[in-house]
C-alpha cells in the first residue's frame, strides 16, 4: 500500500460534512492519504500515538478539522514538525468564531497554517497541502499548473456568459 502523504483529522464525526467534499479533490489528484476521527480533548493519547506514527511511516502534512475550542490543531503542531493546516468548523453556538480564534490564535514558535472557516477553509487546505508537496513532486505540481489554468478558463468564460446575460436584459428593458 502506498505510504499516505496527506493526514486528514476531525475532531468529531460530526464535522464530516466540512470535510467530505474536499476528499474528492484528493483523489482527483491521486495523492494517497488517510482519515481519522480524533480529538485533542476526547482522545488525546490516542491522537498524540497517531501523529508520531504517521510522521514515522512518512507521511508530509496534516488537515486538521475542528470546531467549538479547538486545540486540535495546535496540539497536532506540539507533537511535530510536519506543516499542520487547521481548518475551524462552524459547529457550535458561536458559529465557528471561537474554533476560528482557538486554531489561528498559536503561541509564537508552534505554526498552525488556519484555513477559512468551513467548507471553504477545507477546500483550501487540500490545495494547500497539495502544494506543500508540490514543492518536490512535479505531477502533483504539473496537475496543480493545469487546474489553475482551468480556472482561469472558467472564470473568463463565466465574464463572457455575464456580458450576454446582460446585453440580453437590456435589449428586454431598453
Ligand atoms: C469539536 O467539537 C469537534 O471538532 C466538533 O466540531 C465539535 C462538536 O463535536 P460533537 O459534540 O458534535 O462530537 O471537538
Amino acid at each position: 500500500m502506498p505510504v499516505s502523504k496527506i493526514a486528514v483529522i476531525m475532531g468529531s464525526k460530526s464535522d464530516l460534512p466540512v470535510v467530505e467534499d474536499a476528499l474528492k479533490i484528493i483523489d482527483d489528484f491521486q495523492v494517497p492519504f488517510e482519515v481519522r476521527v480524533l480529538s485533542a480533548h476526547r482522545t488525546p493519547d490516542a491522537l498524540h500515538a497517531f501523529v508520531r506514527d504517521f510522521e514515522k511511516e512518512g507521511g508530509k502534512v496534516f488537515i486538521a478539522v475542528a470546531g467549538a475550542a479547538a486545540h486540535l490543531a495546535g496540539v497536532i503542531a506540539s507533537q511535530t514538525l510536519l506543516p499542520v493546516i487547521g481548518v475551524p468548523v462552524p459547529s457550535s453556538a458561536l458559529n465557528g468564531l471561537d474554533a476560528l480564534l482557538s486554531t489561528v490564535q498559536m503561541p509564537g514558535g508552534i505554526p498552525v497554517a488556519t484555513m477559512a472557516v468551513g467548507k471553504a477553509g477545507m477546500k483550501n487546505a487540500v490545495y494547500f497541502a497539495l502544494q506543500i508537496l508540490a514543492i518536490e513532486d512535479t505531477t502533483i505540481r504539473d496537475a496543480l499548473t493545469a487546474y489553475r489554468k482551468e480556472m482561469v478558463a472558467k472564470v473568463m468564460a463565466d465574464g463572457e456568459t455575464v456580458k450576454k446575460i446582460l446585453e440580453e436584459r437590456r435589449h428586454q428593458n431598453p
